[in-house]
């Protein structure tokens, strides 16, 4: 007979937190956000940490090897998307695991024929001050200039000019070589008091560029992902099909943990690929798996060897499979039933098995409520796709800035190993392809979510992950409680930051 779960499925928007007590220690610097990636006995450490619980999701909108460094940079980890051939995938793991830190791949850049309109506009969209001038206006062009906002003023200037008539011409410039070190590079920056040190290759490219910004940075990057070797840490998905070739190559890539994509991973397949991984590689590396959303899927991944396991079936921004195929469960409800069964399993075989909440994190508060509710470490797409790292487009669309964001399901991605479809064409769409509000760098936008992470668990008396499972309380709203949320109050000046 059809069994009809008791509970009704719930999201993660249905909760907040009440307040514990705070205490003197209490305090946003005391907070550790740091979070286990894979099983460990319990007690004891995971053998993969990292220290601010956000991943990238494994998609081609968001996961580049520039988000990934990003990320690695702030604490978190980047997955590096498996809806490519074995190759490419595994080239773009190794460039994350070779990238020198501090050099960057140029992101601003315009051609000298642009005029000088249109670098104000790219300038002010990106909130720079400097555009580096390039043949082709890509990061990887002949390198012929640099402009900057102190080039140029609209009331002296004509912005229908080109670039080319107010940069100052490379011939001008200070470069520096393929092969210099981070540390002279920085020497360079300040002995010739550059903001900007353009790396070009013998042949006149731009190889990457240093900013006395990220000096600054750097000092900031205390929670760096990094390896034994000061590799920066990166993930990769894998899918149940070719994962014979594709592991090994990711694993010799260097690629530090691996996570099986797929939207239902309730599965024989996977449950196949885990054995592979574990059996014929000898767990050399460790294999996520997922998503699921009751305690049943949890436990049967559990056991077949998953080192993590992905929760969230419906709920990512740009999903349409609950209205496609009528499957899923709202995140709350789904977290609630795969925690309680990865408590009862850690009881029951001393091994602890971290959870990660996937999709459909809606305002950064909603990390809060997840984490409360027991998972270890959150999976974002929309979050991500909205920053200059990740490598979709910027676009403006009436005057307002966006960045394209779309769904492995969509007809663009066309990740048929994901929604396990045919060979290469979807029968049907479990995804949307659009545009999300275009948020800047990274690198500020973590900042602030960490800093109200933070907030959250002083005031809910707790300064690390395991104590916030544990003693958080959380409050189930009513629906008084949204309408009178969405009354409206006009704003005096400019926009307040909404948390999305
Ligand atoms: P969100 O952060 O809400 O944008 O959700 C991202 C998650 O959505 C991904 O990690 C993945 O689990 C899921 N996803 C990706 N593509 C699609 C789709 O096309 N339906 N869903």
């Amino acid at each position: 007979m059809v069994q009809i779960l008791p509970e009704v499925s719930r999201t993660l928007n249905e909760y907040l937190l009440v307040p514990n007590l705070t205490t003197e220690d209490c305090v946003p610097d005391n907070v550790d956000l740091s979070a286990p990636i894979v099983r460990h006995p319990v007690g004891e450490i995971s053998p993969l940490r990292i220290a601010v619980p956000l991943v990238s999701a494994i998609m081609m909108a968001v996961s580049s090897p520039r988000l990934a460094i990003a990320l690695a940079q702030t604490g978190g980890l980047g997955f590096i998307h498996q809806n490519q051939d074995v190759a490419a995938q595994a080239k773009q793991v190794g460039a994350v695991k070779r990238h020198k830190a501090g050099f960057r791949h140029s992101d601003i850049n315009i051609k000298p024929s642009a005029t000088l309109g249109e670098v104000s506009r790219l300038l002010r969209a990106a909130e720079r001050d400097i555009a580096v001038v390039t043949e082709d206006g890509t990061g990887t062009g002949r390198f012929v200039g640099l402009i900057a906002t102190t080039d140029f003023h609209p009331q002296r200037h004509d912005l229908n000019g080109t670039v080319e008539s107010r940069m100052r011409p490379a011939h001008q410039l200070v470069t520096a070589p393929t092969t210099i070190s981070l540390s002279d590079a920085n020497t360079m920056l300040w002995d010739h008091r550059l903001d900007l040190l353009p790396v070009v290759t013998a042949e006149g490219h731009l190889a990457s560029i240093v900013l006395r910004r990220d000096y600054e940075l750097h000092k900031q990057f205390r929670n760096e992902s990094i390896d034994d070797d000061k590799r920066f840490r990166v993930g990769a998905g894998i899918n149940t099909r070719d994962y014979r070739d594709r592991i090994p190559a990711l694993v010799e890539a260097g690629a530090d943990v691996l996570c099986i994509d797929s939207s239902d991973g309730y599965s024989v397949w996977q449950q196949r690929t885990l054995a592979y991984a574990a059996q014929e590689l000898g767990g050399v590396v460790p294999v996520g798996a997922g998503n699921v959303v009751d305690g049943r899927a949890f436990r049967y991944l559990a056991d077949a060897g998953a080192a993590f396991v992905k929760v969230g079936i419906g709920g990512g921004s740009i999903c349409i499979t609950r209205d496609q195929k009528g499957i899923g469960r709202g995140q709350a409800s789904a977290l609630i039933d795969v925690v309680a069964e990865r408590d009862r399993y850690a009881q029951e075989t001393g091994v602890y098995v971290p959870i990660c909440c996937d999709g459909g994190l809606l305002a950064d508060y909603h990390m809060a409520v997840a984490l409360a509710l027991g998972a270890d470490f959150i999976m974002l797409g929309r979050y991500f796709a909205r920053f200059d790292e990740s490598p979709s487009n910027l676009v403006n669309l009436d005057g307002q800035m966006f960045k394209e964001y779309w769904g492995e399901g969509s007809q663009r991605a066309r990740n048929v190993t994901r929604y396990d479809q045919a060979e290469t064409e979807l029968a049907f769409e479990e995804g949307v392809d659009g545009y999300v509000p275009y948020a800047g760098s990274l690198y500020p936008n973590i900042a602030r979510t960490t800093a109200k992470l933070r907030a959250t668990m002083v005031s809910c008396g707790a300064t690390t992950l395991p104590a916030f499972h544990r003693d958080a309380v959380l409050v189930q709203v009513s629906q008084q409680s949204y309408q009178q949320n969405g009354a409206e109050v006009r704003l005096r000046t400019g926009e307040r930051d909404s948390g999305r």
